[in-house]
């Protein structure tokens, strides 16, 4: 006869025998070496009840058949965990729209960028680009700057040690082309530009511009304009018009401030234009001709237009983005609207 102590060795064994089991194939194994009814060793325990001596029979009887309940408890769960298991496995409802893949966006800057670069390159403009970190001569000195330039000042530009500093403005790159290469020299440079101006709305201390370079022989004021029509008419639209108004860089000269017609109301009026039908975009001129000297090139033999405006400002306008913060939160409810 098995002690009492033995039945919990014995449930212990069954029990572990019956979770391991993992095919219904391995628990009607189970079933049988615990419960079958011819060499089940519960079974023989049962029959062994009644050779129990009369005094301990009623509690080793007791046991028994709480160890068979138990155990048939198990194999019965066993068995439907098992069957839905397979069940799941074999249900793919292969007519289920798939998983929706969440795809990523083009940023409204790197998208302007591009749709800006392109309607150059179809002008004939090669897209290059250069150091965020530059040296006083590729961001002043070349461009005609002189020291004491308010542009200069050491609180209006990120100074990273003497003589080195974040780039203020992309015509650092035009620099290095024309130090690098003879005309003609036909480019646009995109890139990032740094300012330590005050963050709000409409002001971020990092900002895009682009600037654009052609320099060859008999470039007029007139190819400059030209130029800039054609692309205000490819970013805006047909019906759009540009407006030049004298200004003041010492890069060029001469220089002026360029508009396009208001983008929102084409040049009736808006609150966004300040009812002047106009939106100021960005600077140009023909190239001084110390630039020229500056880079080793020839003054009296090439001319050459310049113009720069901000990307995240025309993006802005383009979008509907009312606030420059935006463009640089990486938020994706904002950017996924893109
Ligand atoms: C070289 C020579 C001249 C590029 C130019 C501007 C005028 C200009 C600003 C407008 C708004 C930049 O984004 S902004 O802050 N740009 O006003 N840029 S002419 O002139 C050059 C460039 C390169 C070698």
């Amino acid at each position: 006869m098995a002690s009492l102590a033995e039945l919990t060795t014995l449930q212990n064994e069954a029990l572990s025998l019956i979770a391991d089991a993992d095919d219904v194939d391995a628990l009607e194994a189970a079933r049988i070496e615990w419960l079958g009814r011819k060499a089940g060793r519960i079974t023989a325990l049962l029959r062994s009840i009644k050779s129990v001596p009369a005094d301990e029979r009623a509690e080793f009887g007791e046991a028994v058949n709480a160890l068979k309940a138990l155990v048939t408890e198990h194999l019965a769960r066993r068995q439907s965990e098992l069957e839905s298991g397979r069940t799941k496995r074999t249900s793919v409802d292969v007519t289920m729209p798939g998983r929706r893949l969440r795809l990523g966006r083009i940023h409204p800057i790197a998208r302007a960028t591009r749709e800006m670069v392109e309607i150059f390159g179809r002008l004939g403009f090669a897209c290059v680009e250069g150091p965020e970190v530059e040296d006083e001569w590729h961001n002043f000195v070349g461009l005609n700057i002189p020291p004491a330039h308010p542009a200069r000042d050491p609180l209006d530009n990120y100074y990273l040690s003497d003589n080195v500093l974040l780039r203020s403005q992309t015509s650092t790159v035009q620099i290095r082309i024309m130090e690098t290469q003879p005309p003609p020299v036909r480019v646009v440079a995109p890139g990032r530009v740094y300012r330590p101006d005050t963050v709000d709305a409409g002001h971020s201390n990092m900002f895009h511009q682009l600037e654009g370079l052609w320099v060859e022989e008999g470039v007029t004021f007139a190819d400059l304009k030209s130029v800039l029509t054609t692309f205000a008419r490819a970013f805006i639209g047909r019906e759009a018009r540009t407006r030049f108004l004298p200004s003041y860089f010492p890069f060029t000269e001469p220089s002026a401030e360029f508009y396009f017609s208001c983008l929102l109301c084409g040049g009736s009026g808006c609150p966004a234009c300040k009812r002047t039908g106009w939106m100021e975009v960005g600077g140009c001129g023909m190239v001084d001709p110390n630039v020229f000297e500056a880079v080793g090139y020839d003054p009296e033999k090439v001319t050459g237009f310049a113009f720069g405006f901000g990307i995240d400002r025309s993006a802005m306008l383009k979008y509907g983005i009312k606030d420059i913060r935006l463009l640089f939160a990486n938020d994706v409810r904002f950017l996924r609207q893109f």
